[in-house]
């Protein structure tokens, strides 16, 4: 199908808005907060301009925008070497050992910051009973940079009063830039509300980015930012697969509606490669609300059962049925395995899946009356009610209101959990995402594995960081902000080593505005055509779009409707419609600027989703049973696949390369 452009004949032509700078940061999250903290400190004394574009408002905006109850990673008085191994087993075997150990022994720096800037962080009592952050800063408890002890709910999670997290990270990422903006003199150098939606290649090296556009969702204005270097941290990619949730409960999801798979998009349409599309998250979930379970797992100790209070876990007929086809990796229980053994209790009939919270806190109660008497013991059960409610306050408000609205007292009632669609992440039990240069210091890292600039990625001055950085999850949100710190020097080093470069790009601001605004002319052209704005063989609205694309990936891709199986033949039919429905995405139409960012969140959540089941495709064994099955493949094959599946879209041509990569062991 012929492509069109805008001539902006039918719709108003926005205001185009240029700026130079010299790093640009794209996205406003956790890493990309970690980055503008670090680059401005680097590069301000240079006279370097940072610039950070975010299409939400930076305060709230990314995973973590309703804030967290849990860091998840903290390392403390733990090695690095055992981080790398419980980040190896969780995600089955297969990490960027290099890149998990870099991220180790950098995270906890950001955790302390956290905390300088305001996080309460829960610390142990002298009693040996938990204080929450506020109770602690009370009790004049140290911080952890002073050798202060948190409260781990697991052994690397530790406990925070976290609603206001995001605002508190945000807030010196906004400073930093501030001070930047003063000294570069530059008259802004944060926005926000402005969605990037392609990245451009430079005239004389095609190689190279050199250019980001995008458009504000507020006012009538294309933005065109030309840099020397970019950091990529526009986060995951969610609502790819028909959810669980219908009608209006469609806007709950238990990742960030908002992150649109725009990371994956940017990064692939510039060349760059790929690894593990193929692995996905299914987290297991409260049913409904989306609550996340591991403070109720790991710090209120709750077990989660079958209808019938069997931990499904434990069955050994699963257990030694699992090991016949997935092996060794069974035996360490990672995220994967223990929802495989959920969805066979729940397709066996033995649902609903219960979190017995109510018993555990039970067991609460009981140990703190033993312990501190009646009186003592009921005030201390009594706050960690609270935190309980609180647990879901802070980050998952949802949740509270159904557990209110359906009268749920979890010290009473327990709650049905359910494992949720998947989701396209790296930073959180996932690891989908770039291949990126490692640190190069890693003794036993191939060298192949670094091309002199950490967390970049196979295209020259583009780092990756946070969710979009392949082959190393379980760096949360902690791991996220540190990994954009990671890649904010080595992009400011990139920068000094290129120091005569001034980025130009082919195509002209016009080109630019039109291709971005299409939707726009798309809709105005043909609206008149039909009697229903909506509905109309000429183009295709958002919403139906994704409704489309959500049918397509939970049908053919293993979404939750074939309890997360799929195959060769599935695989081949379903990249067939897809390729439909990419062609038709040039058909998308847009009635206002809301509609603009939903076509185009579309459209790159689109394009993740062409590489996870392309990745999928080419893998042939299930590595992640409990996050997908190939019916066709339902095996660990160790012999053939332990290894990287490496991919690289080439967006002119609409072609694909995928290769394996030899996996490597660092640390034993
Ligand atoms: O409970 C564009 N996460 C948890 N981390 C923890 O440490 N503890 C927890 O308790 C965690 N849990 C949790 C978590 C997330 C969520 C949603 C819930 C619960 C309910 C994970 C972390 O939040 C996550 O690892 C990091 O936030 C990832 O950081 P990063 O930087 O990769 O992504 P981001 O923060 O979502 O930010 C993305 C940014 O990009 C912007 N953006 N900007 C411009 N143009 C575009 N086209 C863009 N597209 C996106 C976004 O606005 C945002 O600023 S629990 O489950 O375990
Ligand atoms: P979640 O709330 O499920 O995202 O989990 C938060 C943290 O707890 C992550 O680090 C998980 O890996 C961990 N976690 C969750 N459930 C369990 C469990 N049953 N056993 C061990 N770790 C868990």
């Amino acid at each position: 199908m012929e492509k069109e452009t805008c001539t902006f004949s039918y719709c108003a032509k926005p205001e185009i808005v240029e700026v130079e700078t010299d790093l640009l940061i794209i996205g406003g999250g956790m890493s990309a907060c970690g980055t503008a903290y670090e680059a401005a400190r680097w590069a301000t004394p240079k006279g370097l301009k940072v610039t950070m574009v975010d299409k939400a408002a930076t305060d709230r905006s990314g995973a973590v925008a309703m804030g967290l109850s849990a860091i998840n990673t903290y390392v403390g008085d733990n090695k690095v070497e055992d981080y790398v191994r419980y980040v190896r087993n969780d995600l089955m075997g297969i990490t960027r050992e290099d890149l998990v150990f870099d991220l180790g022994r950098h995270v906890d720096n950001s955790v302390q910051l956290f905390e300088e800037w305001g996080l309460p962080i829960w610390k142990m009592g002298d009693d040996g009973f938990s204080l929450d952050g506020f109770q602690a800063k009370d009790a004049g408890k140290a911080t952890l940079k002073d050798g202060g002890k948190p409260v781990r709910s697991g052994k690397w999670q530790i406990m925070i009063n976290g609603e206001s997290y995001k605002a508190i990270v945000a807030e010196a990422a906004k400073k930093a830039l501030e001070y930047n903006r003063q000294a570069t003199g530059v008259a802004q150098n944060h926005y926000e509300r402005v969605f990037i939606v392609k990245l451009y290649h430079d005239a004389n090296d095609p190689k190279r980015v050199a250019a980001a556009a995008g458009f504000s969702v507020r006012e009538n204005k294309i933005y065109l930012f030309k840099a020397k270097a970019m950091c990529l941290g526009a986060g995951g990619a969610v609502n790819c697969f028909r959810p669980r949730s219908v009608k209006e409960g469609q806007g709950r999801a238990w990742y960030p509606v908002w992150n649109s798979g725009s990371g994956y998009a940017l990064g692939m349409q510039a060349g760059a490669e790929l690894t593990m599309m193929e692995n996905r998250f299914v987290p297991a979930r409260f049913k409904d609300g989306y609550g996340p379970v591991g403070a109720w797992f790991l710090f209120f100790k709750a077990k989660a059962t079958d209808s019938f209070g069997n931990d499904y876990c434990a069955n050994p007929e699963w257990t030694a049925e699992a090991k016949q086809k997935y092996g060794k990796y069974v035996d360490a229980m990672g995220t994967a395995i223990r929802n495989h053994f959920m969805m066979k209790a729940m397709k066996e009939g033995k649902g609903p899946i219960i979190m017995r919270t109510d018993e555990a806190m039970d067991a609460i109660n009981k140990t703190f009356v033993e312990k501190l008497g009646e009186k003592e013991g009921k005030k201390k059960v009594k706050h960690l009610e609270a935190e309980a409610w609180e647990d879901f306050l802070d980050m998952c408000i949802g949740q509270a209101g159904l557990w209110a609205c359906k009268n749920i007292e979890p010290d009473k009632t327990p709650s049905e959990i359910m494992p949720t669609e998947p989701y396209l992440l790296g930073s959180h039990a996932g690891c989908a995402g770039f291949w990126c240069s490692g640190p190069g210091d890693i003794a036993g890292a191939p060298a192949e594995w670094s091309w002199g600039y950490n967390r970049m990625s196979t295209v020259p001055g583009l780092f990756m960081m946070g969710d979009i950085v392949g082959a190393s999850g379980h760096k949360f949100s902690s791991g996220s902000h540190a990994e954009g710190r990671i890649a904010a020097k080595s992009a400011l080093a990139f920068i000094f080593d290129h120091a005569d470069y001034k980025p130009v790009i082919k195509q002209t601001s016009d080109e630019i505005a039109g291709e971005l605004y299409l939707p726009y002319e798309v809709y105005e052209k043909n609206k008149t055509y039909s009697t229903d704005p909506a509905i109309n063989p000429n183009y295709i609205r958002p919403q139906m779009l994704q409704a489309r694309l959500q049918k397509i990936a939970d049908e053919y891709f293993g979404g939750i409707s074939t309890w997360y199986m799929t195959s060769k033949t599935m695989l081949e039919e379903g990249l067939k419609q897809l390729q439909m429905l990419k062609e038709d995405s040039m058909k998308m139409a847009a009635n206002n600027l809301h509609e603009l960012m939903r076509c185009w969140e579309n459209y790159h959540r689109i394009l993740s989703v062409e590489a996870h089941a392309r990745h999928i495709l080419f893998r042939e064994e299930s590595r992640y049973p409990g996050y997908y099955y190939r019916g066709d493949f339902d095996l660990i094959d160790d012999n053939n696949w332990k290894v990287f599946v490496n991919s690289k879209y080439d967006a002119e041509a609409n072609t694909w390369e995928m290769k394996k990569i030899p996996y490597v062991q660092i640390v034993s």
